[in-house]
């Protein structure tokens, strides 16, 4: 079996760690969203694909669920000393992350080959594939304008009204190696519990990926994110309003219709499975809210019996 996953941070990353209990992780590649990539003190940071991997690794911080744990903060703290920006905080181990990327793509490697590199050296043995190895930068159009996603999510911290979402760069970029084909050639294709918007929807935006889902004969299943009328956890909702979709595993499925076959939804929302339905997207329901390491499991085996 070769399982492909589309993922975006904490939830994702939660969902993945569940299932490299129960599958052979050398079976799963993981295509993950890259639009909330950052530059910060000349350094690039791709929070999604470094929760992802730290997460894999076992070396995630879990209370914030992004980060190294038992990380120090010693450098930002001179930085914000020299005067520089501070309010996307950069932890000592976690730096070593950002230089060894930053470092290795100067040198013309690509952020595939990179993100390569960091999950084998830190053992992980499932595939792990940036969207697309061209810059696509989520921007989130609030009533000061137009901003990029950290500084909308972190510096702002999610609390200026959302009006729109955009990607910019997405029509001139390509699925990164590996990507299509593993979509096409998988087994199944399981979409994480990520926000539409801002960490599926990106994904979504590269040419190709979404021809490639509709194509792919393998069964496709997501788990809601949203779970009695709000996002277990970020701006989902917020973003779901602003493209003009419900906030609920309905506005999910419409998100998702033009290719997913199954979408997993919470007990909470059992009343909203024929409207799921009746979009053709068959409705199962579960226990989706993931709070140790169990219940990543058992969501998992849920996601998992569901596949032909
Ligand atoms: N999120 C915060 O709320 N505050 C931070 O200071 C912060 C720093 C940070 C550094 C590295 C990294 O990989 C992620 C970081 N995040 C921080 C989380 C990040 O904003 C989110 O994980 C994603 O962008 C959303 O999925």
């Amino acid at each position: 079996m070769k399982y492909t996953a589309l993922a975006g941070g904490t939830g994702a990353a939660k969902l993945l760690r569940g299932l490299c209990q129960v599958i052979d992780p050398s079976d799963l590649t993981v295509i993950v969203n890259t639009g909330d990539d950052w530059m910060v003190w000349g350094l690039s940071v791709s929070p999604d694909l470094d929760t992802v991997t730290y997460t894999l690794a076992g070396l995630i911080d879990e209370t914030q669920g992004w980060g190294i744990r038992d990380d120090t903060f010693r450098c930002l703290a001179v930085m914000a000393t020299l005067g520089r920006e501070t309010w996307f905080n950069l932890g000592d181990k976690d730096l070593a992350t950002h230089l060894y990327r930053t470092d290795r793509l100067r040198e013309g490697n690509t952020l595939s080959q990179v993100t390569d590199e960091i999950r084998r050296r830190v053992g992980i043995r499932s595939r792990i594939l940036p969207m697309s190895d061209q810059r696509v930068a989520t921007q989130v159009l609030t009533p000061d304008g137009w901003l990029a996603f950290q500084e909308f999510l972190v510096r702002e911290k999610g609390r200026l009204e959302v009006r729109d979402v955009a990607y910019e760069r997405s029509e001139s970029a390509r699925p990164a190696p590996g990507v299509v084909d593993a979509i096409s050639h998988a087994s199944a294709v399981i979409v994480c519990p990520s926000n539409p918007i801002s960490s599926i929807g990106p994904i979504l935006a590269i040419r190709g990926i979404q021809d490639s889902l509709a194509a792919t004969q393998a069964p496709i299943v997501a788990v809601s994110p949203i779970v009695g009328g709000a996002p277990v956890s970020g701006p989902a909702g917020k973003m779901m309003l602003a493209k003009g979709l419900p906030v609920s595993p309905v506005g999910v499925a419409q998100a998702y219709e033009k290719w997913l076959d199954i979408l997993v939804l919470d007990r909470q929302d059992s009343a909203l499975a024929s409207e799921v339905q009746s979009l053709g997207i068959r409705a199962v329901v579960a226990d989706t809210i993931m709070r140790d390491r169990q219940t990543e499991v058992s969501l998992v085996r849920a996601v998992l019996k569901v596949l032909p």
